[in-house]
């Protein structure tokens, strides 16, 4: 393959690389938090997590365990929240510690770290310095708070725990606990250890007191007995045994060695992937997040804000979403709420895959496993559940749009949801090429998925194949053909016959699958240019639904590009310019952030809007997205929101930054797809990946690449778009 010797020059010149150093990455405020979802800073070590308010006299942590769930095992059937029924996700309890200090405080702050995971918030008060740390330790499983204070003794109050589902606590000579069982049966358990240095504690009823301490060290651990297992009806181990032991081992170890195994841990997956994408001045920088988001929403420029946002949906997941646990659900893993919307379930009509679609590109694709390893424990109940809806003899499965951990199937069936599960296990292997758990994991899934196809798919008397009664969701009535449910069965299929193809297996099954997969209804352009969303062509151009479903083709999946397919690429940018307010009665606007309106501005909507518009090379217009979900959909501690608060948001808009930096999937490497003129300048990423096992680092000066490099495990040669022009390199490998 000829090499182009502009690309050779600009991906070997390592000595002009240039990452530019990277702005301190955190959240902070000037006074405490007041409202749990606006305000308060959250952490978590995958399984359970904190909300932290920073108060003066009165510090509250309200704190979450992923498990913690109500209502029955396997429910099938519209949704019914509360004991039974479906049920929801719940609030595990609050410790609140009642320091014995009053007054006004100065050079207050709190402040989260988005790399490290420390939480601190610092103030003085009567002369005195108090600081106080906390973080959610992976490796140890325990949260840890500690409290200090510049004068020897300073410290005395009161310490409680309080169980969000009406267990008694009890307290022991340095200890806090509760252990009860929910009304289905599940176990929950926490356990405080309080350590001081100097002073006393004592219990006092259900509370510990402690008097004249140098420092105090909390160990929390909560857990329940929760398994997932369908065959084990989704219990295992006794919570309370476990938590004793993590406590125990974790409180042996000294406070720094404890956090410097967390920030290590943590480090390691935050600092995998970083941007540079331009530099916001001192003054603003200097500000707390909550008057730059302001300001931001003003119209002012601040691109260490937008970075922030990027790595903050990073640090979420990697907080909320760990190996061996369950994925991040409607709030990550962060609720107050006894009934949270939508029960802070799974909804897999956009919000469960939004939460992975950052997972593998930029750079956590162990993140991604809890999503995999919960789409195989579900499985079996859904196939219960799906058997039952759609006939005893039909193969495979489905399921309906929320779901919880034991195997509940609530609201409204979502046909086509196991075909869009179906490509995040095709993805972890397309970023890895982990060609083991292509064989032993992802196959066997795609491949029964491909089977509920075959049977359920409608032959129309052309001979085209059509998915029987979809909804486009949340929008049309249920018909057959809608673009939407077509695009996701065409996706299954593709990704299927890669996987068959690379593990050179079931070559007959292949030939059938791309059969059906040619017989699909294609893709059709209506009269006004757009790309349908249902076999008629009745679009509304001054529609702001929220959903995007009949651009799935365009982004989250690969039907539709560009390259590929330019005129249907052609008539997606008319149908999202309809989204969002720019067709129909608005055709003459320009493009801005304020004709999104009503629907349209949800969590959600701005990142897959986002995503669509660098997928179809429309940088201005992705970063008009940016600005439409800090502006109208991100609260004060940018958590975004729907509203209500809702994760997806967050996590959404990092993988469209991203996709806007750097994009895989038309069979390319492409770097600065879609970079706005904001962006153009100057800028950088390191340890962004490309499908194939490849990771990426990128500079940029005018909008131009001025040096690069592709790493991976394999020296697999891999074709590269570089400022246009496309050349073939061998990566470098990565040890
Ligand atoms: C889907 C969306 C809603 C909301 C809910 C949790 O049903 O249509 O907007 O995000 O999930």
């Amino acid at each position: 393959m000829k090499l182009n010797f502009f690309v050779f020059l600009l991906c070997f010149n390592a000595l002009v690389f240039n990452l530019r150093a990277i702005e301190p990455l955190k959240i902070w405020f000037n006074h405490p938090a007041q409202k749990w979802d606006a305000e308060a800073l959250p952490i978590g070590n995958g399984r359970m997590g904190a909300m932290l308010f920073g108060g003066v006299e009165k510090e509250r942590i309200q704190f979450n365990e992923q498990s913690l769930w109500s209502g029955d095992n396997n429910w099938d059937g519209e949704y019914e929240l509360g004991d039974h029924g479906f049920g929801s996700y719940r609030n595990f309890g609050d410790i609140n510690l009642d320091f014995n200090i009053s007054g006004q405080p100065d050079q207050y702050s709190r402040s989260l770290d988005i790399v490290s995971g420390i939480h601190t918030t610092g103030f003085q008060l009567n002369g005195q310095r108090y600081l106080r740390e906390a973080f959610a330790s992976h490796p140890d499983q325990v949260m840890v708070f500690r409290y200090t204070a510049s004068k020897k003794g300073a410290l005395s109050g009161k310490i409680h725990l309080s169980s969000a589902q009406g267990a008694k606590s009890i307290a022991g000579k340095n200890i806090l606990k509760f252990l009860a069982e929910m009304p289905n049966k599940l176990k929950y358990a926490t356990e405080v250890k309080v350590v001081s240095e100097g002073g006393k504690l004592t219990a006092e009823d259900d509370a510990l007191v402690f008097e004249n301490c140098n420092s105090l060290i909390l160990y929390v651990d909560a857990r329940t007995n929760y398994k997932p297992e369908y065959n084990s009806g989704w219990r295992g181990e006794d919570p309370l045994p476990v938590i004793e032991k993590e406590i125990a081992a974790a409180s042996a170890k000294s406070y720094e060695q404890l956090k410097k195994s967390h920030t290590t841990d943590l480090s390691r997956l935050t600092l995998a992937a970083r941007i540079d994408i331009g530099k916001t001045n001192l003054e603003v920088l200097a500000l707390p997040t909550n008057e730059r988001l302001k300001k931001y929403g003003e119209g002012g420029s601040d691109p260490d804000l937008e970075e922030t946002m990027f790595q903050y949906g990073r640090y979420l997941l990697a907080s909320s979403s760990r190996p061996g646990g369950l994925p991040a659900n409607l709030q990550g893993l962060w609720n107050d709420s006894n009934t949270p919307a939508w029960a802070s379930d799974y909804h897999n009509n956009i919000n469960i895959q939004m939460n992975y679609w950052a997972a593998e590109s930029t750079n956590l694709s162990e993140c991604h496993l809890p999503l995999i390893d919960y789409i195989v424990a579900q499985a079996e109940p859904c196939r219960v559940a799906t058997r039952k809806a759609f006939g005893e003899q039909t193969r495979g499965w489905t399921a309906r749009t929320s779901q919880s951990i034991f195997g509940g199937n609530g609201w409204e069936w979502n046909i086509p949801a196991s075909a869009w599960y179906a490509q995040h296990v095709y993805e972890h292997w397309a970023f890895t090429r982990d060609n083991e758990y292509l064989k032993k994991t992802a196959y066997p899934i795609l491949k029964e998925i491909c089977q509920y196809w075959e049977d359920r798919l409608k032959a129309l008397p052309d001979g085209s194949l059509v998915v029987p009664m979809g909804w486009s969701p949340e929008h049309g009535p249920r018909e057959d053909g809608v673009m939407h449910d077509q695009q996701l069965v065409w996706d299954l299929f593709q990704n299927y016959i890669e996987a068959a193809a690379a593990l050179n297996i079931d070559q007959e099954y292949q030939k059938k699958v791309a059969e059906m997969q040619a017989h699909l209804a294609p893709n059709k352009i209506g009269k006004w240019g757009q790309l349908q969303e249902w076999q008629t062509d009745r679009d509304d151009p001054d529609d702001q639904h929220r959903h995007t479903s009949h651009l799935f083709a365009v982004y989250p999946g690969k039907q539709i590009s560009t390259t590929k397919t330019p005129e249907l690429a052609k008539a997606a940018v008319i149908s999202l310019r309809s989204r969002s307010g720019n067709y129909g009665k608005n055709i003459d606007t320009p493009f801005t952030v304020e004709s999104t309106v009503g629907d349209s501005r949800r969590s959600w909507t701005w990142p897959w809007r986002c995503a669509l518009w660098a997928r179809l090379g429309e940088g201005e217009r992705a970063g008009i997205m940016i600005e439409g979900l800090l502006k109208y959909n991100t609260l004060p501690n940018l958590y975004c929101t729907h509203p209500p608060f809702q994760m997806d948001g967050n996590f959404g808009i990092t993988a469209a930054m991203a996709e806007m930096l750097l994009q895989s999937h038309a069979g390319e490497i492409n770097l600065l797809p879609a970079v706005p003129k904001r962006w153009a300048d100057e800028g950088s990423f390191s340890g962004l990946c490309a499908r194939g096992g490849y990771v990426v680092d990128c500079a940029w000066k005018s909008g131009k690449v001025t040096s690069f490099h592709v790493k991976s495990k394999n020296r697999n040669p891999v074709k590269v778009r570089v400022n246009g022009v496309l050349s073939e390199i061998v990566p470098e490998v990565i040890k």
